[in-house]
């Protein structure tokens, strides 16, 4: 899998793009054995020719389209089909490369093109790829008709992990009942979550690019390592280019040093007057000296350093304080499809709110999202989609394998984003022995990947349990005083939080971010003195942790992360009202309570620590 490259999709004077957003033919197969499609081949021909089909957009997640509960809570195989036509160019032109990408689908997919199998994916949160250009040299014409079967279905084997319980109770259940099983706290939303596409490149293509950075004084230091493919002797142009496009040192060959001077790095939000400063690497390949260029990638590249100490998280050697929120991709009716107004409105909040970063909690997000992230300066902590990892049959070799998998991908995908400091290979739940050979395998192998950022694994608050802090660089705890535990006493959490702290650095001596902490709030419940899910509860749990915090952000707490920025939609039970309240935003991105008291604490610290 790691042949290749998953370089983000862009045209160039040598490649071309098309877009495959909007309505494709969908059909959920309902069938008791949720297999007739493959058993009549429904790739074979047109969707529509095979049954009843409806509208469905891409990118969306299916389950909030239309009103069939059935839809809603549907597990098994989704069909999706979309005709095209492609470009005569592209197709008669045999030195052209024509690849399908797909950016995300949920959570297992096979893809065909005019009814031949071109890949399968397993994994629902990174994007994949297919060469196509020999189908459709074979068919007639233009044609291109794609096809893409989705299984949402959850196992033991896919991250996040699930099962399946097949019920045989006649007395109380229908035949045949089955109900997919999560540990996991968000609703297990699927289909084409991100932008389908076809795009070109030549034969003769950079695959890949991988960059590190570094400085010294005021020299900046870009390492880069291009993989082109389809030639054996490549002559290499690498050029980088500032914000206004004047070259600021250049290179040939497949790697090397670049050397900026007077250079500006990259900054977080709040931290300098000009953050995420990018500038643009661009590669140029040609057969021959002086033939024209066969490909031309460019990549956006940020200068800055990321080190760890016993206490402090460096950024370009200056102290940074991680004062942010977690996210999810959720929203009204799309689900977690990629929605740009959304992604826009989600960044100028965390920019009111004065916010500097975010964890991609519980799995890796879109990575246009990655790249407002790096524009615009604000950090990330990426995670990958490791949680609800509770069942101890969930430890064993396939899982790993998968997740090994599933970091190999991950890190390909996002390794050039300079927002991207650390790496989070799980989040919490329940610890055993095979938990802790897990995180030791995840977390060393995360480290071969990239040596440059630090990684951790995101633990709960029962410190006792705990078996991945001696691996991890940074040491992140989720806690819910007064909320799972001790619901409703407040008073408790200045102590529990001091020793949550005291015991983890104590024994640790490694810096510490609070990753979560919150309490649910049904926007408009109001109660003096503060109940549970009301505004004014809270903001008095918001609060108090953060006496706690300012105490300890002077001796090795580098950061607190509020669960969560928005509502966001979960499965169903007693304890969600309609998904989880503990946004400081609704779902719909307006301000509850606690976002005004988090957006004066965040513009001080920002002040104080900037
Ligand atoms: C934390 C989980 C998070 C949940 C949160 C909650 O990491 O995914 O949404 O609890 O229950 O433990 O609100």
């Amino acid at each position: 899998l790691q042949d290749s490259g998953m370089l983000f999709p862009q045209e160039s004077s040598s490649r071309e793009i098309k877009e495959l957003n909007g309505l494709w033919n969908f059909r959920a197969d309902m069938s008791p054995s949720r297999n007739v499609g493959f058993e009549q081949e429904w790739y074979k021909s047109r969707l529509a020719e095979t049954g009843p089909v409806i509208d469905m957009p891409v990118p969306a997640s299916y389950n909030d389209i239309t009103q069939d509960p059935r839809l809603r809570d549907f597990i098994g195989w989704v069909w999706y089909e979309r005709e095209v036509l492609v470009p005569s160019r592209w197709v008669s032109d045999a030195r052209t490369r024509i690849v399908l990408r797909v950016g995300s689908a949920h959570y297992y997919s096979v893809v065909w093109v005019n009814g031949v199998k071109v890949t399968e994916h397993n994994g629902g949160h990174l994007p994949f790829e297919a060469e196509i250009g020999e189908v459709l040299r074979k068919g007639p014409d233009a044609a291109c008709r794609i096809t893409v079967a989705v299984n949402n279905t959850l196992t033991l084997q896919t991250l996040p992990p699930g099962t399946i319980q097949h019920i045989d109770d006649p007395s109380r259940y229908p035949a045949g009942y089955v109900v997919q099983n999560t540990n996991f706290d968000f609703f297990n939303y699927a289909g084409l979550h991100r932008p389908v596409l076809l795009y070109t490149t030549p034969k003769v293509y950079v695959d890949d690019i991988t960059v590190m950075t570094t400085f010294a004084d005021n020299v900046g230091l870009v390492s880069y390592e291009v993989s082109a493919l389809g030639s054996p002797t490549p002559m290499m142009l690498v050029t980088l280019s500032d914000k206004d496009g004047r070259c600021v040192a250049s290179s040939t060959g497949p790697s090397g040093v670049l050397k900026v001077t007077d250079v500006n790095l990259w900054w977080p939000y709040l931290m300098h007057e000009n953050p995420g400063y990018l500038y643009s690497l661009e590669v140029s390949w040609a057969l021959s000296i002086g033939s024209v260029y066969e490909d031309v990638y460019s990549l956006a590249v940020g200068i800055r350093t990321v080190q760890v100490t016993s206490t402090q998280f460096l950024i370009n050697n200056k102290p940074f304080y991680f004062h942010g929120v977690n996210k999810h991709e959720d929203a009204d009716i799309r689900g977690k499809g990629l929605d740009w107004p959304l992604i826009v409105k989600d960044f100028n909040l965390l920019k009111w709110l004065g916010a500097n970063s975010f964890r991609t909690s519980h799995y890796p997000y879109a990575e246009e999202i990655l790249q407002m992230a790096d524009r615009h300066g604000i950090v990330v902590i990426d995670e990958c989609p490791g949680v609800g990892i509770k069942d101890i049959r969930s430890f064993g070799n396939a899982s790993l394998t998968h997740h090994l998998a599933v970091m190999d991908e991950l890190v390909r995908r996002d390794k050039n984003h300079p927002s991207v400091v650390m790496w989070s290979v799980a989040n919490e739940k329940h610890l055993n022995p095979c938990a802790f050979f897990l995180k030791m395998t995840l977390i060393g192998h995360t480290k071969s990947l990239d040596a440059t950022r630090p990684v951790t694994f995101i633990t709960d608050s029962n410190f006792n349990r705990d078996k991945g802090a001696p691996y991890v660089d940074v040491i992140c705890v989720n806690s819910y005083f007064s909320w799972y535990h001790d619901p409703g006493h407040l008073e408790v959490i200045p102590f529990q939080l001091n020793t949550q702290f005291e015991n983890w650095y104590g024994k640790y001596k490694k810096p510490i971010i609070q990753s979560e902490y919150g309490a649910d709030v049904v926007p408009g419940l109001h109660t003096d003195p503060p109940m549970m899910f009301t505004e004014e509860y809270q903001k008095i749990v918001l609060q108090n942790y953060h006496d706690v915090f300012d105490q300890k952000r002077k001796e090795y707490v580098i950061g607190e992360l509020i669960w969560n920025f928005a509502d966001f939609m979960t499965a169903q039970t007693v304890t969600r009202v309609v998904g989880n309240k503990k946004g400081i935003f609704s779902r719909q991105r307006q301000p509850k309570a606690g976002a005004f008291l988090l957006r004066e604490r965040y513009w001080r610290l920002a002040n104080e620590t900037g």
